[in-house]
């Protein structure tokens, strides 16, 4: 097997690229479905798929949960944080280069050492995203967003942007500003926004409406910057209703399209939607899609999946086709992901110590989204699906359905027709549906 890394040292050692060795490989280091230059629908699949490998859940997280230490060791971790983060930086481009992903995502203090000193902050995160930029024009790699970890020090515990004291909201900025310099340095085609802490905890110490307009006033400053600076990507902001706030202002998709309009953002912002945000807001993985979708406003993606007993925030690797192949269909309906992408923003479970396992979540993830996007496109190709959704609006196609869908019946009008009319018992065909969708699965 070829060795390969970056830097000095190979950390993933007796593990080579990735192939695509098709259904029948039993070789748990190999793709089964995803087969990167395949051609589906004029595009290669990974045109269509745009994985992105999540910094912080895969080079970061090591297995501390409330309960436990870490599980999870890291061959590159060195006492020196600056030393740490180059060690770090070559073992994510070496993983992610043999894994075959095209970008990656990280926020400011997953890639580079945090510091209490701004100064330093700044200064750490310049150099640090230099050498990134340099493993970037070696590899190949590319950058889907960055983001600015704006929840986990103790002075966001109030709130960033929504903090009730003015002074948090100035080194939330040199976080976000420091970003989107850095973000211009990579190329990043977009910056994302995760409010986890801004929402609040009680109502009777919080005035939700200032909050709310401090963070438009953020996002548009914010904006404003990038814009001038050169960023050229599009802003996300990515939807969740809680934890670790007991509510967050960006609750859902459509609450954050509100929001985007209500602040004058909507033509530099739009959605990363993801999976297991939208199943804790009570909807669907496919619901928040298609929101977004039906309002151009579908961004990236943040690819992972909840536990259905579980109430909080799983963070799984996405192995359910079913969902994916919802997920890849809305997202066919869309054109594509455009400059949006599949980040895995996922963790394997805390008890897959080993580094071996990192890739296998992986290829179990791209391979589901892969499934995915070739059962969508049969059931595009098939058209039997999109025909019966058509024709249950047959009566917007023609006669006074027309004149209604253009607004040339007022409410008179519309009663005058509802004198003669006489609706009939139309079934929705739910399970015919259902059982339509299994055998595109399995035929
Ligand atoms: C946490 C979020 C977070 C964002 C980036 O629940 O998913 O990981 O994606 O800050
Ligand atoms: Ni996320
Ligand atoms: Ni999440």
């Amino acid at each position: 097997m070829d060795t390969y890394f970056v830097g000095n040292q190979e950390y993933f050692k007796g593990i080579g690229k990735i192939a695509y060795e098709g259904p029948k490989s039993d070789n748990p280091l190999a793709f089964k479905f995803y087969d990167p230059k395949k051609i589906v629908r004029g595009k290669t699949m990974e045109d269509h798929l745009r994985f992105s490998v999540a910094y912080w859940h895969s080079f970061c997280a090591d297995g501390t949960d409330p309960f436990g230490k870490a599980t999870m060791h890291f061959p590159w971790k060195h006492d020196d944080p600056m030393q740490n983060a180059r060690n770090k930086a070559e073992a994510a481009f070496e993983f992610i280069t043999k894994l075959g992903a095209p970008f990656y995502a990280f926020h400011d203090v997953d890639a580079s050492p945090d510091s209490e000193s701004s100064a330093e902050y700044e200064k750490n995160y310049l150099e640090i995203a230099a050498y990134l930029k340099r493993l970037q024009d070696e590899t190949g790699v590319r950058l889907l967003w960055n983001t600015s970890n704006l929840f986990s020090h103790p002075r966001y515990m109030n709130g960033a942007a929504t903090n009730p004291d003015f002074s948090v909201l100035g080194r939330a900025a040199l976080q976000v500003k420091t970003s989107l310099d850095v973000n211009v340095m990579l190329g990043g085609s977009g910056y994302t926004f995760w409010g986890g802490r801004e929402g609040y905890m009680t109502l009777w110490n919080t005035d939700t409406k200032r909050e709310e307009e401090h963070l438009g006033t953020f996002l548009r400053i914010a904006r404003d910057y990038g814009r001038k600076i050169g960023f050229k990507g599009t802003f996300y902001i990515e939807p969740k209703p809680m934890e670790p706030s007991k509510h967050q202002y960006d609750f859902d998709a459509a609450t954050a399209i509100a929001f985007i309009r209500k602040y004058g953002l909507e033509n530099d912002f739009k959605c990363n939607i993801e999976n297991n945000h939208a199943t804790l807001a009570g909807h669907s993985f496919a619901h928040d899609l298609q929101v977004c979708v039906d309002n151009g406003m579908l961004g990236s993606v943040d690819a992972n999946q909840g536990d259905a007993q579980n109430g909080w925030d799983t963070d799984e690797f996405p192995t359910n086709v079913y969902e994916t192949t919802e997920a890849m269909l809305i997202i066919l309906r869309n054109g594509g992901l455009h400059n949006g992408g599949l980040n895995f923003d996922a963790k394997r479970r805390r008890n897959s110590t080993e580094l071996a396992d990192l890739f296998i979540a992986h290829i179990g993830g791209m391979d589901a989204f892969a499934l995915g996007l070739l059962t969508a496109d049969k059931i595009l190709a098939d058209g039997k699906i999109d025909a019966m959704k058509k024709s249950r609006y047959a009566s917007f196609d023609g006669g006074d359905g027309v004149l209604y869908e253009k607004g040339l019946i007022d409410l008179v009008k519309l009663a005058d027709l509802g004198r003669k009319a006489q609706p009939k018992d139309i079934s929705g065909k739910q399970e015919l549906l259902y059982n339509l969708v299994n055998q595109y699965l399995f035929s």
